[in-house]
């Protein structure tokens, strides 16, 4: 008698549990440096609708734009640690957690876009991806950023022998860092949500950024001079943390994933929208634009830094992805 009743209650325990789960919505926690108009405001809405769709509500992304947060590197922080669930980030700061992203840091490894996408989502790319999970990071997919260009307060810069002496802000990224000391430049990291204040008050002279991260962020209003050195392709991430993967079912698990490849594409068009009318933007709102800069006089400019990256990486893996059809 007793154990029918206890058995009676545990089934109704148990239906209420799985009454509950079919109803509850989990809410999950998305965090990115730019505004919501942006190219990763594009990726974090096209996520968020694809996640609502094919789960039917189950799950619902909550979007924390324009720094909300705190910097990348506070996000991805975060995301390590369980009290953020998503972030979309460049891999600036990606490298001080998983070092292999590194690798896709160099200064001109990446020829055009084309190239880098064949890269990041074929077996290279997805080596990369693997080298998060032990780190408690999950990454989805390469989603991107763009290819990064100088601006300046000082003067025009046309070829390396401009940079002499200028205090520019980099990412938090020793590959970066490197690069810019190299080109004789004095490199400044410094985290994104503190990147205008810095270009306003002069406390640096000049940043790189891609075209739609120039216009999102407003630089125009601080910064004068544009030179378009595409000296480096800028990869973004859709990390996920370990303590939300390791609770999803394994179809859960593939309905997030196909969610980051969605949002991946969707800030690539708006990447590639940016690319076709940012400049004209820019230059409207008063920068002056050097748009010929001879890319194989700063790669030259860069050969002891090559040497280093070629030690810290070996020349045959960066070979592999250069040679990458
Ligand atoms: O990810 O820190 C940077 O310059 C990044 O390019 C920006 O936060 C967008």
């Amino acid at each position: 008698m007793k154990t029918t009743r206890m058995l009676h209650t545990l089934l109704l325990v148990a239906g209420a549990a799985m009454a509950g789960a079919s109803d509850a919505q989990t809410v999950l926690k998305l965090g990115y440096s730019l505004p919501a108009t942006s190219h990763y405001g594009a990726g974090a809405q096209a996520l968020a609708d694809y996640v609502a769709q094919k789960s039917g509500g189950r799950y619902r992304i909550e979007q924390y734009p324009a720094n909300a947060l705190g910097g990348e590197r506070e996000m991805v922080e975060a995301v390590q640690l369980g009290t953020l669930d998503l972030v979309i980030t460049s891999t600036g700061p990606v490298g001080n957690f998983v070092p292999e992203t590194l690798i896709t840091d160099i200064p001109f490894l990446f020829r055009d876009y084309g190239h880098a996408h064949r890269v990041l989502d074929g077996p290279i790319g997805q080596e990369i991806l693997d080298k998060c999970t032990p780190k408690g990071l999950i990454c989805l997919a390469w989603s991107e950023n763009g290819f990064r260009h100088l601006t300046n307060n000082k003067h025009a810069v046309l070829s390396p022998a401009d940079m002499k002496g200028l205090k520019v802000r980099t990412m938090e990224n020793q590959v970066h860092m490197t690069a810019f000391r190299t080109l004789g430049a004095a490199p400044t990291p410094m985290a994104f949500p503190e990147l205008f204040g810095a270009l306003q008050q002069g406390t640096v002279d000049g940043e790189e950024n891609p075209i739609p991260v120039i216009t999102s962020a407003k630089f125009a209003q601080v910064q004068k001079y544009l030179s378009l050195t595409g000296h480096v392709y800028s990869p973004a991430l859709v990390i996920m943390s370990a303590v939300v993967w390791n609770k999803l079912s394994d179809a859960d698990r593939e309905m997030f994933k196909q969610a980051a490849r969605a949002s991946a594409a969707a800030t690539r068009a708006k990447v590639a929208e940016a690319e076709l009318t940012g400049i004209k933007e820019l230059r409207a709102q008063g920068m002056q634009v050097a748009s010929h800069i001879d890319k194989a006089k700063f790669q030259a400019a860069l050969a002891p830094a090559y040497a280093e990256y070629a030690k810290k990486f070996g020349q045959a893996n960066i070979d592999r992805i250069r040679n990458y059809k």
